[in-house]
């Protein structure tokens, strides 16, 4: 069968188990929005792992909020969906029985967990080690060989070493040195181009060229009084405007449903964070609705 996931520190640790488990001939990163745009054709031969339903797959791991944009299984399906805190844990406790091999990367599972529900702590974010460490390398931006490839070579190591070796890898370290030296400008270039409104802090990058890129918590060490963030960057030809809405990690009083607020221009997500894209003609008075209806919100 055929594996498709998203390229994140949760997709890989779904392929770390489910390459395990199941005869896998290839691997495919996407996008989420390509299944709901249906700009990827999905067949019975593959396997759907932290991505949105498609009723042409033969199986289905989820753990996203479902929206009006998502189709769900009408009848019974192959598979798992749940709101845990990464779609690895759906993957794992559906495969744990028949395969306890599986329970060697309980370290790796935790981890996960707390990357993608954002369970972390200031030192998480300030000085990322270890499995949180290496989900930060997962990021295309890095600007540094096949993505793809990358994370072809970590399902492997991650099978293979313990952490502290994959870490060690020449890929790895090249990529944590460059994260180290991206954060530095990337916390100049957000204090930068931030603004706070009321609990909201608005980032614009659509002025800076390159798109900077690093850790996206940053924002909420540098930003304590926010507990919703909103930032937006060009997407796509500068067709449409990206927006990246999430709950600050330190400050949970933030009372919007994220993915469900996205959802309402195209995009989804989870209940503390989500994307959308927003037509660029009409991307100023967009982000102008979403920050009143977060302060709105409270
Ligand atoms: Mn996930």
């Amino acid at each position: 069968m055929r594996l498709v996931t998203r390229g994140d520190l949760d997709g890989l640790t779904c392929a770390v188990f489910i390459t395990s488990c199941e005869t896998i001939s290839e691997v495919v990163l996407i996008h989420p929005q390509d299944i709901t745009d249906n700009r990827f054709t999905v067949t019975k031969d593959d396997i759907l792992a932290n991505l949105p339903f498609s009723p042409a797959c033969g199986k289905w791991f989820d753990h996203h909020l479902l929206t009006d944009n998502n189709d769900f299984p009408r009848e019974a399906f192959d598979g798992r969906y749940a709101l845990a805190p990464s779609a690895a844990r759906v993957v794992y406790d559906y495969y744990v029985g028949k395969n306890p091999g599986l329970k060697k990367y309980e370290k790796l599972l935790v981890e996960t967990d707390r990357l993608d529900a954002a369970l972390l702590t200031m030192d998480d974010v300030l000085d990322p080690k270890e499995y949180i460490l290496l989900g930060l390398t997962l990021d295309p931006r890095t600007g540094l060989g096949s993505w793809r490839d990358y994370f072809l070579k970590l399902v492997e190591a991650l099978k293979k070493y313990p952490i502290e070796a994959v870490l060690g890898l020449p890929d790895v370290m090249e990529r944590t040195a460059k994260l180290r030296e991206q954060d530095k400008s990337f916390r100049e270039l957000t204090q930068a181009h931030s603004r706070l409104d009321g609990n909201v802090v608005f980032t614009d990058f659509r002025n800076v060229s390159p798109l900077p890129v690093g850790n996206r918590f940053l924002v909420y060490t540098l930003f304590p009084e926010a507990n919703v963030s909103l930032r937006v960057h060009w997407g796509p030809n500068r067709q449409s405007v990206a927006a990246a809405v999430g709950h600050s990690i330190f400050n949970r009083t933030s009372r919007t449903t994220v993915g469900i607020l996205m959802s309402k221009y195209g995009g989804g997500g989870h209940k503390g964070a989500g994307t959308c894209l927003l037509p660029a003609d009409e991307a100023d008075a967009k982000i102008a609705e979403l920050i009143e209806q977060l302060k709105k919100d409270g």
